[in-house]
């Protein structure tokens, strides 16, 4: 959605300054000042909003709704109750939010998949300052997903891509191709995985404050897996809480330097992994997540909320957005009572390209509030939209922010 897409970037010109005089992190800043601050200003900057396999689209948690629900809807991905689109801190490595999230709970339901398929990721409007890796790892679950302990889980990495040009600071990163592929992820289910039930950590770490201690942002998002397929491995793996380290090469980085290498943080790619060519991926019908052993379909979509999805697929101006955003938050409430026997698939055709749209700024040719608007390498267009005035952050930022008056 339009809305949060840039919400943590507005305070970013008071974090640096306070940053500067204190030598300090914005978010730890702030939390010392007053954790009701924090909550209201440290918003992120994006999460994945539904995956896509086979041209199948399962929702993922919406953190505009469902948090305020006491009994949200079944999706395929974890949950979590903060509402900022935020990020995990490189002090967090070591606690259980690096996992799945910010006091990220179980995904009631999964989505079935063949090991050799893709899954596409798909990610609000990414920041196009936010460079960084695109990350993906698996864990077996054992029984159950749904109900297992996210601290026993342990990953191991099926996809990291890094920096993919240096030719001109600060590069090329995995999210710069992310960003072309409609703010989409794709990825492969190793041919060779053995069946079972897995948690799929999917996460970019942005390195725009890397340099900086505490300076990288990681934004994790889980969904649950049920692998079918005839493979047997059964690759080691490392606890969420073990995966990186504050200081490490790939964390600890300005990528405001020219960079002759960078290593991907975390543990090695598992050796049966493959890459894949990214693109999006077209979704054609809604999938409905199966819950339990026995594979019972949860009963949390309905044909309706896929039609009035299907009527809101590419929008494309602000206006559209919002009308969007009211829609869904209405419709996920309407619960059809049908159960039958999972994977179902309503084949209420949405076609054309997944349900997030690009945000658009008033005047096409200026940036919106909040967004970057210059600095050292900057390509894009020095202009705000009304009301904004292009405001230096430090060399390599400049943000469009709210004329003063
Ligand atoms: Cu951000």
């Amino acid at each position: 959605m339009d809305r949060p897409a840039a919400e943590d970037d507005r305070f970013k010109p008071i974090y640096s300054a306070l940053a500067n005089m204190f030598n300090c992190n914005l978010a730890k800043m702030l939390s010392v000042i007053s954790p009701l601050f924090l909550s209201t200003l440290v918003a992120g900057h994006g999460h994945v909003t539904n995956i896509v396999i086979n041209g199948v689209s399962y929702n993922g948690w919406d953190i505009g709704v469902y948090p305020y629900e006491a009994d949200p809807p079944t999706v395929v991905a974890w949950g979590t109750p903060n509402t900022g689109n935020g990020f995990i801190s490189p002090d967090d490595y070591g606690n259980p939010n690096i996992i799945c999230h910010e006091n990220a709970t179980n995904a009631k339901g999964y989505a079935a998949v063949t090991a050799g398929d893709k899954v596409n990721l798909q990610w609000t409007a990414w920041p196009d300052s936010h460079h960084g890796p695109v990350i993906t790892y698996l864990a077996n679950c054992g029984d159950s997903c749904e109900t297992v302990d996210k601290t026993t889980l342990e990953f191991f990495k099926i996809d990291g891509v890094g920096l993919v040009s240096n030719s001109a600071v600060p590069g090329t990163w995995a999210d710069d191709q992310l960003i072309v592929n409609n703010n989409s992820w794709l990825v492969e289910i190793p041919p060779t995985l053995a069946p079972g039930y897995y948690v799929l950590r999917h996460e970019i770490i942005a390195l725009h404050s890397a340099e900086s201690a505490d300076g990288a942002q990681n934004y994790p998002q889980c969904f649950n897996l049920q692998v079918t397929g005839s493979g047997t491995a059964s690759p080691a793996g490392v606890l969420g809480t073990k995966l990186y380290t504050e200081k490490e090469a790939g964390i600890l980085v300005n990528i405001y330097t020219s960079l002759s290498t960078y290593v991907v943080p975390g543990p090695t790619l598992y050796s049966g992994a493959v890459s894949v060519t990214q693109s999006s991926s077209s979704v054609t019908a809604t999938g409905t997540p199966t819950t339990g052993m026995d594979g019972t379909s949860a009963s949390t979509e309905s044909s309706a909320e896929a039609s009035t999805l299907a009527s809101v697929v590419s929008t494309s101006s602000s206006a559209a957005i919002a009308i969007q955003e009211t829609t869904m938050a209405t419709t996920v409430k309407v619960v059809s009572t049908t159960s039958t026997i999972a994977p179902t698939v309503n084949t209420a055709s949405i076609t054309s390209t997944p349900l997030v749209t690009t945000a658009v700024p008033s005047d096409s040719s200026a940036q919106s509030l909040y967004g970057q608007c210059g600095g050292i390498n900057w390509t894009g267009t020095t202009a705000c939209t009304t009301q904004a005035t292009c405001s230096s952050v430090n060399p390599y930022y400049y943000q469009c922010v709210v004329t003063a008056v």
